[in-house]
């Protein structure tokens, strides 16, 4: 029995020098010193020694156990040190290290342009008024005086889900839905996507930006459309921007007119911007036509209003200087990311 013991005595030494984690160590306790470890079941044969070779077996066991509980304690400690001096090392941070640098994103052109135009109209008073991209032909035309055999109306032009429902080819059906359900004052701008039957170019695309605005009150006049434009373009293309009215046909106004904006590159002598002309259309504008204001149940003879239509795609080409539509559709990141 004692050279029993003094196996165990030599094995687990063997077996200590070789340990390298606390894991290993507490497996290496429990198989020697463990209530089923090999110390323990040595003992329990105590029994079938002699009352002489008891006591002195029983001294040897209990020092042994003293003698490997010693080393296994030291041998923790030495691994606690190690393994947190692993852990330190392992985790030391460099604060030298210069940062990873996070690609910020930024907002794209169309809204830069869009966000320029709101705040122009929401300064001077203007609510958003937002509505259906898919409307009834009733909104779409016939209440803003589209006769039924306009142009405008041809499939070649307007997307048509059914006969009587298309996707909307300007905002100005919000601006109707707005005069149908308020009573003047209106002090509105309608942002928003509108869709037009048109192969994608340089300047085209069958899905595009509008902002239409509308007033509607008493005594409001020609002269309150021209000085509203006049801020609207001084703040998108410069304090020294001029406008000029050009008679023109809508169904919708009456009289009508396109706004030309005195050249932003050349500020009107002519460039190759403004091809020349010193000018560069960018809105349509009227004064309500009688019948869309009696359609929407306002009295004409009382009320009177004016309406402007721009495209956000076509400011933003100008106010960014980008020459072709599709660029602001493609979501290259070279280009948004000049912006
Ligand atoms: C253009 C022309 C325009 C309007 C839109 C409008 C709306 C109502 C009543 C009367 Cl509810 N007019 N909108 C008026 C004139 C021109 O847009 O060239 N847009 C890009």
């Amino acid at each position: 029995m004692k050279d029993q013991l003094n196996n165990i005595k030599i094995q687990a030494e063997k077996e200590l020098t070789s340990i390298t984690s606390i894991q290993e160590l507490e497996n290496l306790r429990v198989k020697y010193l463990g209530k089923k470890g090999e110390l323990t079941s040595v003992l329990r044969g105590m029994g079938a020694l002699s009352a002489e070779e008891r006591p002195v077996t029983g001294q040897l066991a209990n020092e042994i156990r003293a003698f490997l509980e010693n080393r296994i304690d030291s041998a923790r400690d030495e691994l606690v040190k190690n393994e947190r001096g692993l852990k330190l090392e392992k985790e030391v941070i460099d604060v030298t290290i210069p940062g990873k640098r996070k690609m910020l994103g930024r907002k794209h052109p169309l809204t830069i342009a869009l966000d320029e135009i709101k705040d122009v109209f929401l300064g001077m008073g203007y609510e958003i008024a937002e509505g259906p991209e898919i409307e009834l032909d009733y909104y779409n035309f016939e209440a803003l005086n589209i006769p039924k055999n306009h142009p405008a109306r041809d499939v070649q032009d307007t997307f048509y889900i059914n006969d009587n429902i298309v996707l909307r080819t300007q905002t100005s059906p919000v601006q109707i839905r707005v005069m149908e359900s308020k009573k003047p004052p209106i002090k509105i701008i309608c942002p928003g996507r509108v869709y037009r039957s048109d192969e994608v170019d340089a300047t085209h695309s069958p899905i595009f930006h509008q902002v239409e605005g509308l007033v509607v009150d008493k005594g409001v006049t020609m002269g309150d459309l021209i000085g509203t434009l006049q801020v609207f373009a001084k703040a998108l293309f410069g304090e020294n921007s001029k406008i000029r009215l050009r008679p023109h046909h809508f169904p919708f106004t009456e009289p009508s007119a396109e706004v030309d904006v005195s050249c932003w590159s050349c500020g009107g002598t002519g460039c190759r911007v403004c091809k020349n002309e010193g000018w560069i259309e960018i809105l349509g504008a009227g004064m309500v036509h009688p019948k869309v204001l009696e359609t929407c149940g306002i009295d004409p003879e009382v009320y009177s209003g004016f309406a402007f239509g721009l495209g956000v795609e076509r400011t933003a080409m100008g106010r960014l200087n980008i020459d072709d539509m599709r660029l602001l559709y493609e979501n290259d990141i070279r280009f948004l990311k000049q912006f």
